[in-house]
């Protein structure tokens, strides 16, 4: 109407929106208890001093997305975003250049702020949480104490992963491949007196767990591995000629006759006392080193064995045979009892040590006829010289043999996991001071809540000692304090903790941030979680079953109702380079996506972008040409409006059917998949149904229908580009935002008034055709042949062995 035809300038109206969201606080949220909520959030992120990678913006896209979606069909939404600050980059970035790690995380937060809030996040922002906020870690602080007081936190001198290039202890769970997680070294052993979190206590409870969540199964299986447990039996070796008894831990106690040597691990503590005059030196020359090796060389199956007899023998508790005792280091000292009986004519890594070393082989297991390549047979069978328990069924023996040893104290059942006590102590100084005190009197007193938090000194030397010992312990007026309890002098413990232990409870603090007098209340955390949907690719195990056990831990002492944190885990594939390769700053191929938004593309064609990129959860290529094609897509949505704006309104559109069949079939197609996250294929329904909107301008734009259906459009394509489309909700004239209480919903009967016809066969033969709605599934499509004369005589009652059905065509009952 005479207006001049505006143009699309996401940079313009991306900043516009983002202000006005940021003034109306459109996204922060309170409790409302009778209204459905849903908890979408990603994880957070560590603030580096690189800024945001295309690969954030992906996992930062998915959680939005859902959480616009939900909030849109009117669901009390909460969706937040934190800072996971403590840990090594900034502490070594502080060592080489003398700079506190407090100002450089103030720095790098305020990049990634400035960076995420261009990227249209629908973020509570008054939720943010900072973990070396020492508002924050006061709470990190409180928890300790409290499994403390729960015996869930307890010291031990135990030889730990030790890097000696970052000169900290790792967990298990950041030594990959017997290198440092970090920074790549070789990591060694070194004993310390380290703090632990009971986790094993919960092994069985994380287990069954699993079983419940709605998580990708890679992620379950890779728990339930790392849990490990395995059922078998402890059984007691005697020494030959002392009274020294080496207790060994198999899964296998029915091939207790076919065991024809022990090995023990190089470091298993009773080595040097059984160690024979004469072995001694070759022993201690093979300990030293395997001490050089990581677990994961030596578990590896096709090294060569290596290993060396101590001179000492055994009794086989069945057989009474005398049976020599080796130490190898296949056998970890980690595990079971770092001992093992070894049965070589059933257990391949046992075959492979005896060939080397010529020792016996016998079989207690009958092979089946059908096996004869392998050269040990490690399944279930009968057993053979087995005494009174030859003849039996491997699975029975094995109760069976238990029992016997049972009956004469020789050994017992036993469950053994693979997942250790959570080790947290951090020879560092950039993480949350365990609250803790040594006093002389009392041992470790935990510091008492009304003293927390213990605060962090600004000191200048972040240098670790070589002792092993934090920077901290270099500051002496903070480490010498008094003992809580009696008032004496104290040392405070200078280990900081692990910067898992900060984000294992993260998420429900997001439920109540600015809590001052609590770790959070039970009303806002009981109402927010579970966390409906937890977005993220990473941390596959360590982040998440620790979050999962500190539930389980917060469920047991009435702190929190449910177990469970998480109830989906979306878990996110990578963005790789164009050519497949990582992304990495070293090979220079990183894309920023930053500036892929300041050169004009704006925020909402990146979005779309790394969600069409394709399936969420496998990883994908970039493509330099894919934002230009969604930015090409949204063009075509702000030039579609304008065009409206510009044509007489009144009057009727001339082929509502068609627009009605495009439009309803597109907000059934996005609203089933975005239940179903698949949003690539949510907006490829979203590009064909513009497509289609450009075929049917040409019969005109006017009327109420075309209206609803630029509506039903914009509404749609909300979640994914939240700007554009507030912006072009607003001009239709809209006064309200686009991105609360609004999705379309499509009515049925517009789209089954399409009816196809679909072959039915029985058994192969045709018998018949029946109406369907187009696209109806298989359920659908037997129900309604069933009324159908002739296929019910054939069918007759009998219930189909199988079905073909190809959709849209034909159905096959096979009988
Ligand atoms: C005798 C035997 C006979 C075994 C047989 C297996 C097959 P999972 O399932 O992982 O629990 N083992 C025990 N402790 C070990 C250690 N510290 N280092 C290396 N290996 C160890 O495996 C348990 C089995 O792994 C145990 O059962 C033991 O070998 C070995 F036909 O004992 B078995």
């Amino acid at each position: 109407m005479g207006v001049v035809m505006k143009r699309y300038s996401p940079l313009e109206i991306e900043a516009q929106w983002q202000r006005e969201w940021q003034s109306s606080k459109l996204y922060e949220v309170t409790e409302e208890p009778g209204k459905d909520k849903v908890y979408a959030v990603a994880m957070f992120p560590y603030p580096s001093g690189a800024g945001l990678h295309v690969g954030h913006v992906r996992n930062y896209s998915i959680s939005d997305v859902i959480a616009r979606f939900h909030r849109q069909r009117g669901k009390n939404v909460l969706s937040a975003i934190g800072w996971d600050t403590f840990g090594l980059p900034a502490e070594n970035y502080a060592i080489k250049t003398g700079i506190s790690p407090v100002k450089v995380t103030k720095t790098n937060i305020a990049n990634f702020k400035t960076q995420l809030s261009k990227l249209g996040m629908s973020y509570d922002w008054s939720r943010e949480v900072n973990t070396s906020d020492p508002e924050y870690y006061r709470w990190t602080q409180w928890i300790f104490t409290k499994l403390f007081e729960h015996g869930l936190a307890y010291q031990k001198q135990s030889a730990q992963w030790w890097c000696p290039v970052d000169k900290t202890v790792l967990a298990n769970e950041q030594v990959e491949g017997g290198k440092c997680w970090r920074c790549g070294s070789v990591v060694t052993r070194k004993s310390m007196k380290q703090w632990f979190f009971k986790i094993t206590e919960y092994a069985d409870a994380l287990l069954e767990g699993i079983d419940d969540l709605d998580w990708p199964d890679k992620i379950r299986t890779a728990q339930r591995n790392w849990i490990g447990r395995s059922e078998g039996a402890e059984i007691k070796f005697a020494i030959d000629g002392g009274d020294q008894v080496i207790p060994v831990f198999t899964t296998r106690p029915d091939t207790l006759f076919g065991a024809t040597f022990l090995v023990l691990a190089p470091e298993h503590p009773q080595v040097a006392a059984l160690t024979a005059p004469d072995a001694k030196e070759a022993v201690e020359a093979y300990i030293l080193d395997s001490q050089k090796k990581s677990d994961i060389e030596r578990m590896n199956e096709s090294r060569e064995k290596t290993g060396v007899p101590t001179g000492a023998h055994a009794i086989n508790p069945a057989t009474g045979e005398k049976i020599p005792v080796w130490i190898a280091d296949y056998v970890l000292t980690g595990y079971g009892t770092g001992a093992i009986m070894a049965v070589p004519a059933h257990d391949g890594r046992d075959f492979a040590f005896a060939e080397a070393f010529n020792l016996p082989i016998k079989a207690v297991i009958e092979k089946p006829t059908h096996e004869t390549t392998e050269e040990t047979y490690a399944g279930e069978g009968i057993l053979i010289n087995s005494g009174a328990f030859t003849g039996m069924r491997t699975e029975e023996a094995r109760e069976e043999i238990v029992a016997w040893l049972q009956q004469r104290q020789l050994g017992e059942s036993k469950i053994n996991y693979r997942m250790r006590d959570w080790l947290i102590s951090r020879q560092r100084y950039w993480g949350v001071p365990i609250p803790i005190v040594h006093c002389e009197k009392h041992g470790a007193v935990p510091v008492p809540e009304s003293q927390l938090p213990v605060v962090l000194p600004e000191i200048d030397d972040y240098l670790p000692s070589d002792d092993g010992r934090s920077a901290l312990a270099k500051a002496t007026d903070w480490v010498h304090t008094t003992c809580p309890t009696c008032g004496g002098p104290a040392m405070r413990e200078t280990d900081t903790m692990d910067g898992y232990a900060c984000s294992s409870w993260y998420l429900l603090r997001y439920t109540d941030p600015r809590n001052s007098t609590a770790a959070w209340s039970e009303n806002p955390v009981s109402y927010w979680l579970p966390v409906d949907y937890y977005c993220g690719g990473d941390h596959a195990v360590s982040h998440l079953l620790y979050t999962r056990f500190w539930s389980h831990v917060f469920n047991d002492m009435g702190l929190l109702a449910t177990k469970e944190p998480i109830k989906q885990l979306v878990y996110n594939g990578y963005i790789n380079a164009a050519d497949g390769q990582k992304m990495s700053k070293s090979k220079g191929n990183v894309v920023d996506p930053i500036e892929l938004v300041d050169q004009g593309y704006g925020a909402d064609a990146l979005r779309v972008y790394e969600l069409f990129i394709g399936p969420y959860e496998l990883d994908a290529a970039w493509d330099p040409r894919g934002i230009t094609g969604t930015y090409r897509f949204l063009n075509r949505v702000w030039v579609l409006l304008q065009e409206y704006h510009q044509t007489a309104q009144d009057g009727t559109f001339a082929d509502t059917p068609a627009l009605q069949k495009i439009t309803n079939k597109t907000i059934r197609k996005v609203t089933d998949d975005l239940d179903g996250l698949r949003f690539n294929t949510a907006i490829a329904a979203l590009m064909e149904f513009v497509n289609e909107l450009y075929k049917l301008k040409l019969k005109g734009m006017q009327g109420k229908e075309w209206r609803d259906a630029l509506e039903a459009l914009l509404q749609l394509l909300a979640p994914f580009a939240p700007h554009i489309t507030e912006e072009l909700w607003s001009q239709l004239g809209h006064a309200d935002s686009i991105h609360t209480g609004h999705w379309p919903v499509w009515d049925e009967s517009v789209l089954k008034t399409e009816l196809i016809e679909v072959a039915i066969q029985v058994n192969g033969k045709f018998r018949g055709k029946v109406q369907v709605p187009e696209g109806a599934n298989e359920a659908q499509v037997m129900e309604i042949a069933l009324t159908h004369e002739q296929v019910s005589k054939y069918v007759a009652g009998a219930s189909p062995k199988r079905t073909i059905y190809v959709p849209n065509r034909l159905l096959n009952i096979v009988l």
